[in-house]
């Protein structure tokens, strides 16, 4: 026997629009790692954690399976492959652990432009393509709408043009490919982002320690990526407005100007992130001289 610990395996995109910023992500845990090219795995140098490199619709089931402790991958995917799963096994085959700051789009419904169908109520004794027919399924089940649904592995946007369906269910972010393909945007049914998955299963007490030791620099990290150091200088008399408009922050610091007893230095650390209405706000409180600075690190 040895007390090395056992080693972590972490499910993430091996190259698509998720793969740099999981790993960036695992680097800012304080992970290195050794990845030649094409390699499936990555090792961790300096912690007993290595990254496999899969593509993202194979992450839910190497975490149900428990071939890899989590996954990082995106919600559209967990939730079609949960739906997927629970037809087959009524388990819950894995946890989502965590929302994380990137992969962001939605999936919607499209209608082609001249079309009379206009909302989901209209696809009755219709045909949806989508890539996603679990979540689709779910959804017209849950709304009562009795419509075909047609699985396309890919460029599902062409689906109307051969006449193989009357509408879509895609992946929406700028919307620029429904436009290039003469589609208009509907309902959406999911909003969706890269999230974490853990095994339901209880972990292992010899990888427990350092499960947990990732988990909570990843939450660390992904709070000070979420936050941000606001300066301002405020009249006294606004103080309570000006609180109430700064996002998920803790009490303000409030310190005296020199020279200056109607107005004061506010400084506040706010959890989410701040945006340009927020500080128009701001400034129509009165605020002036207001700066947001990136915060590196923080202990709470
Ligand atoms: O090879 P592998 O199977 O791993 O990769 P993949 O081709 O299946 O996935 P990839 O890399 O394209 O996307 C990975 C994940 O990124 C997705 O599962 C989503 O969670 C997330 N994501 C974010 C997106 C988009 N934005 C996105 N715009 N995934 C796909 N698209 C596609 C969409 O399908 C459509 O074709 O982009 C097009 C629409 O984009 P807009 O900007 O024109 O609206
Ligand atoms: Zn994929």
């Amino acid at each position: 026997m040895t007390d090395k610990p056992a080693r972590i395996k972490i499910a993430i995109q091996k190259s698509g629009r998720l793969t740099e910023q999981s790993l960036d992500l695992l680097q800012r845990c304080g992970l290195k790692y050794t990845r030649g090219p094409d390699q499936l795995i990555a090792f961790g140098e300096n912690m007993p954690v290595d990254v496999l490199l899969v593509r993202d619709d194979d992450i839910p089931g190497l975490v149900r399976d428990d071939v890899c402790d989590l996954g990082i991958a995106g919600l559209n995917i967990v939730e079609e492959k949960r739906l997927h799963f629970l037809e087959q096994d009524p388990v819950t085959p894995f946890q989502i652990i965590r929302s994380l700051d990137f992969g962001h789009c939605r999936l919607a419904f499209a209608y082609p432009d001249g079309s009379p169908l206009r909302t989901v109520r209209d696809l009755a004794g219709k045909k949806v393509a989508t890539s996603y027919p679990s979540i689709v399924r779910d959804y017209l089940q849950r709304n009562n709408i009795d419509a075909g649904v047609v699985e396309f592995s890919g460029a599902v946007e062409i689906a109307p043009s051969l006449g193989r369906a009357e509408a879509i269910c895609d992946l929406v972010s700028t919307g620029s490919t429904l436009l290039a393909n003469k589609l208009r945007e509907g309902e959406t049914i999911l909003e969706s982002r890269a999230v974490i998955l853990q095994t339901p299963v209880a972990v292992p007490a010899e990888k427990t320690e350092w499960i947990n030791r990732l988990l909570q620099r990843l939450e660390g990290v992904m709070q000070v990526r979420e936050s941000k150091y606001i300066m301002m200088h405020a009249p006294k008399s606004a103080l309570a407005q000006i609180a109430a408009l700064l996002p998920g922050s803790e009490a303000p610091t409030v310190l005296p100007l020199d020279s200056r007893d109607d107005r004061v230095a506010v400084h506040v650390v706010c959890r989410e992130n701040v945006f340009w209405e927020t500080l128009e706000a701001l400034k129509s409180a009165g605020a002036t001289s207001i700066l947001v600075v990136p915060v590196e690190k923080m202990l709470a």
